[in-house]
């Protein structure tokens, strides 16, 4: 399961559709910039997690975005925004045994 920048969703699903990986992609949100990134998700053999890792680190590209924080912690303190830059992976990929894959 990988989580990545919109931006990059398709090119890096070409790339792996390219090489013989199905991939499904979800829209999903960041908890804490609370603005939209790609989750994929693609069932793989042990042994060609190496190759898919090295595609989305080659596509993915780390950026740097402006996050608005707040101050005050909800009671009854005023909540006060103030900009922090975030620099916003490349890829954060989670490997995850699967007991079992059918496909019915
Ligand atoms: P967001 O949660 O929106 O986080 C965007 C970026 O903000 C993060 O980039 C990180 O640089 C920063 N950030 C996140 N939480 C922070 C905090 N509590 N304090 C200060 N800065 C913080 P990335 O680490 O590259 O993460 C990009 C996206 O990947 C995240 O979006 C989240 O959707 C996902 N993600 C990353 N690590 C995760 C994890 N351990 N579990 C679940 N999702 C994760």
């Amino acid at each position: 399961m990988a989580i990545i920048h919109d931006e990059d969703a398709f090119q890096v699903m070409d790339n792996l559709n390219e090489k013989g990986f199905s991939v499904t992609k979800l829209a999903s949100t960041g908890g804490f910039l609370r603005s939209g990134n790609t989750t994929l998700i693609s069932g793989v053999p042990k042994e060609r997690v190496p190759e898919l890792i090295e595609i989305i680190e080659k596509r993915c590209k780390s950026r740097k975005q402006v996050a608005s924080v707040s101050t005050g912690h909800g009671n009854g303190e005023a909540y006060v925004p103030y900009p922090m830059e975030v620099t916003v992976g490349g890829a954060s990929i989670f490997v995850m045994n699967v007991d079992e894959f059918k496909k019915v």
